[in-house]
């Protein structure tokens, strides 16, 4: 009996001991807590939630910065992104957390020879860019044309080996804002709906040179602008909170702001039936881009 009391004894004073090393890992610098975390327990565990929690501690007193982009097409030859490069690297260097909101890569429309080939590419993009703001958490939150077999499995592999990644295939919220791309616009008022739509993106080829041609000669003629007219904000806000109040349980008590982007129509601060909605636009040619910042508590 006595020694079973020791034992636990012991355990006890182990557990105290690893929660003082913990403790003295807080006064360190957030890129280390950061970086400690994904050495210990992946991401959502409890050692990492531990930890998420010293960080916010050590910085008690400021907002976290926090910035949003969605839709750069990277990779089609259509993706304007690289007008946009400076202000999204800037906007990164200031952050704390930065959402990349889906559809940042478009492999349907790669001038690359293979899909396999640009989603090596797009993985090597996003650990550069990444490596570039070692200090700030980004989150890739999946779109439909990021839902493609090789592109998920390295972004996935890049998100375990790297430390200020996350990966998440819906949606991620911070506090009262949430972040999904959207698509749930065009596929309907469910999860079932959403998987199904991006089904048909999983097994993506790249299209043709006819495709691609008759692409340009869309683009060249501005008649993508036509989402303006067939995505509405009214319409698309209306669809996207029949899919939330579907999909996300107590929707209302945990959520205020929903950004979102995939129907390439920008706005901010459009309230629509007890949600504040934003979406951050297209960097394809033409469209207009909308990166937004905003700020967390504490
Ligand atoms: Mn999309």
């Amino acid at each position: 009996m006595d020694f079973r009391l020791a034992i636990v004894a012991y355990i006890r004073h182990l557990e105290a001991a690893s929660q003082v090393k913990l403790r003295s890992d807080a006064t360190e610098t957030a890129e280390s807590t950061c970086i400690r975390r994904s050495a210990t327990d992946h991401k959502y565990g409890k050692v990492g939630f531990v930890l998420d929690r010293l960080k916010r501690t050590n910085n008690r007193g400021r907002m976290r910065n926090g910035g949003v982009i969605s839709d750069l097409h990277l990779l089609a030859r259509r993706s304007d992104f690289e007008a946009y490069g400076p202000e999204i690297e800037e906007a990164a260097e200031r952050a704390d957390l930065f959402v990349l909101n889906g559809d940042i890569v478009d492999l349907r429309w790669t001038s690359l020879p293979t899909v396999d080939a640009a989603a090596l590419e797009a993985a090597k993009w996003t650990r550069l860019f990444i490596g570039r703001h070692p200090r700030c958490e980004f989150h890739y939150v999946c779109g439909n044309h990021d839902h493609v077999r090789p592109l998920i499995a390295r972004l996935e592999d890049l998100a375990r080996s790297t430390p200020n990644l996350y990966f998440h295939r819906e949606h991620v919220r911070f506090d009262d804002k949430l972040f999904l791309h959207g698509d749930a616009v065009s596929a309907g008022a469910s999860s079932a709906r959403v998987r199904r739509f991006r089904s048909t993106f999983y097994n993506e080829q790249r299209r043709g040179r006819l495709g691609n041609r008759l692409y340009d000669l869309v683009t060249g003629l501005q008649l993508h602008k036509i989402v303006y007219l067939t995505n509405p904000k009214v319409r698309s806000c209306r669809r996207m909170l029949a899919y939330l109040e579907d999909t996300i349980p107590n929707v209302r008590k945990t959520v205020r702001h929903v950004y979102f982007g995939h129907t390439h129509v920008p706005f901010s601060d459009f309230e629509f039936k007890g949600f504040t909605f934003h979406n951050t636009g297209s960097a394809i040619r033409d469209l207009k881009f909308n990166m937004l910042e905003f700020e967390l508590e504490e």
